[in-house]
């Protein structure tokens, strides 16, 4: 964990071990040159701490370069809590409460919401002590809820803006999109896309929502050994990251990744191997902003729920169109032009 920090290009680590429930708390702040750090809390199991730790620090620098795009005031900061593989919901609130008195400490210089492993209930649980840093807490308790539907619209702007780019046209008629994971981003993405008149057809793990979708919908069913060889315009990861290998990304068979996931190259290169097969791909954290956007917008700018949504559909579309001109101008990739746009913004 020593080389871990030491070579990280961040500022701070704070690491807490929480021997009631035995879990690892690790907030990860990249940078406060725009903002105070703020970014959602993801809790799941890990292999090991050093495994989550490393999980933070490149969570925290994708949020620094996710507000350093659309140019928000905002530094990029992660919590990962590492929980062991069983932990009762007894322990469970525990070390919630625990977090937000760690959170209320820091006084401001980390503000969290949900993420992956995490939802608006236990915000309402973690800002019984963290308050007021918490975002996304239920409407019940004041907040304004999931993220995952603004979320949604910022990705589907840009599958559109992508769209355009190719084809130089954005209307989605008959296009078909393959949605990875219909959770809290893909299942109302699904319904963006339906509504546009899209093909869509979804890959999920989790059985139950395979079958909801299925007769709720519809839609086609694509196993996930079957992802990669299957034919499509739009690939949308909206689950895990780590998606994109130099594997995946040879093979993959669609025009366009455009998808909510977090850190979906398994590596930045990988990035070069699309561009060589000419699939655009998207950078996640160019597309993924609109959570973020709208939850902040929402309870820092007073912003009203379609407030939210019109900037963040405007945004990601416009932070998008910058990234492909500039990369298409200088003959570089989209990670690449991104990283270009924000590490300026950063600069400046
Ligand atoms: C993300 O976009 O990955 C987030 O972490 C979103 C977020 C940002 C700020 C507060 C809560 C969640």
């Amino acid at each position: 964990m020593e080389q871990l920090i030491r070579g990280w290009k961040g500022e701070i680590v704070i690491v807490r071990y929480d021997r009631e429930a035995d879990a690892w708390i690790f907030i990860a702040i990249y940078s406060t040159r725009l903002g105070p750090a703020a970014g959602g809390t993801r809790m799941r199991t890990y292999p090991s701490a050093k495994a989550a730790l490393q999980d933070a620090m490149l969570l925290a620098k994708g949020m620094a370069y996710k507000y350093a795009v659309p140019n928000m005031p905002w530094g990029g900061g992660k919590c990962v809590i590492a929980v062991p593989e069983t932990l009762d919901k007894k322990a469970r609130l525990g070390l919630l409460r625990r977090y937000g008195a760690l959170v209320k400490q820091l006084g401001g210089m980390f503000y969290t919401g949900p993420d992956m492993g995490t939802c608006s209930e236990d915000m309402d649980i973690i800002a019984e002590t963290g308050a007021p840093y918490i975002f996304a807490c239920t409407p019940k308790a004041g907040g304004s809820g999931s993220s995952g539907p603004y979320t949604a619209i910022g990705v589907f702007a840009g599958i559109k803006a992508a769209c355009e780019h190719l084809h130089g046209d954005g209307s989605l008629g008959n296009k078909r999109v393959l949605v990875q994971g219909l959770g809290n981003v893909g299942g109302p993405l699904v319904e963006l896309l339906l509504n546009s008149g899209a093909r869509v057809l979804f890959t999920e793990v989790d059985e139950s929502l395979v079958k909801q979708y299925r007769s709720k919908f519809g839609l086609e069913y694509v196993p996930p050994g079957a992802v990669y060889d299957t034919e499509c315009d739009v690939f949308s990861p909206c689950a895990i990251g780590g998606i994109l290998t130099p594997e995946t990304a040879s093979k993959i068979k669609c025009k366009a990744i455009v998808g909510g996931a977090n850190n979906q190259l398994s590596s930045p290169d990988v990035a070069r191997i699309m561009e060589k097969r000419s699939v655009l791909y998207a950078p996640d954290y160019v597309v993924n902003v609109g959570g973020a956007m709208a939850i902040l917008g929402m309870e820092t700018q007073g912003w009203s729920k379609e407030r939210a949504e019109e900037e963040v559909a405007l945004a990601v579309r416009m932070a998008l169109k910058k990234v492909l001109e500039l990369a298409r101008e200088q003959g570089i990739t989209t990670e690449e032009a991104a990283s270009r746009v924000a590490e300026k913004r950063l600069e400046d």
